[in-house]
């Protein structure tokens, strides 16, 4: 009676979670308990993480960008997300430091992983953004190659140089319109 499958989360998870998050020990344990029920086998593929994204973003086509979102939280690379990764994405873009998202940001952009943001990986990023919402931004950051080379200007590199997480960072703090440009939610209306 009463014996399901569901195990207790691991010591060593929820101590991590607690250091690397604001999170309380209750509220991770009732996280891991929905995220259990949700996701027996403890792994997210990218085929549910898409699902789950399009629940928050109906009105979106968001396929292409989800896949760049599970990408980005993936950061052991095993192609799953696993409850730690989720819970730790979960924190960075909601109610994380502008510090951690903006290193979220970063890995976002960063679409190869290696540690550096190219100009094409910022074109890249830009491309996700639907047409009929980049028709009514401004003159200068309405198609993607012109939002991509306005963001760049801004970190003051050449067009074949690279930028690291520290200058990324650095760089985005200091500029308001830098900020205003790397944030791209799929609108809803
Ligand atoms: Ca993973
Ligand atoms: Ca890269």
């Amino acid at each position: 009676m009463g014996n399901t499958t569901s195990s207790a989360i691991s010591k060593e998870i929820l101590e991590d979670l607690k250091l690397n998050t604001k999170f309380t020990e209750h509220e991770i344990c009732q996280w891991y308990e929905n995220f259990q029920k949700q996701c027996p086998t403890g792994r997210i593929s990218p085929e549910e993480f898409e699902q789950i994204y399009a629940r928050f973003f109906p009105e979106s086509d968001a396929t292409s960008y989800a896949q760049h979102v599970f990408r980005s939280f993936d950061t052991n690379d095993d192609g799953t997300l696993d409850f730690k990764e989720y819970i730790i994405a979960l924190h960075m873009t909601s109610t994380g430091k502008t510090t951690r998202k903006l290193e979220w940001a970063f890995s976002l952009f960063d679409v190869d992983k290696n540690g550096y943001i190219t100009k094409t990986e910022v074109t890249e990023i830009c491309q996700l953004i639907p047409k009929e919402e980049l028709a009514k931004l401004p003159g200068d950051e309405n198609t993607p190659d012109k939002r991509a080379n306005k963001l760049w200007s801004f970190f003051e590199k050449k067009d074949n140089e690279r930028l690291a997480e520290g200058e990324f960072i650095k760089g985005v703090i200091e500029n308001e319109n830098a900020m205003r440009l790397i944030h791209y939610e799929p609108i809803k209306e």
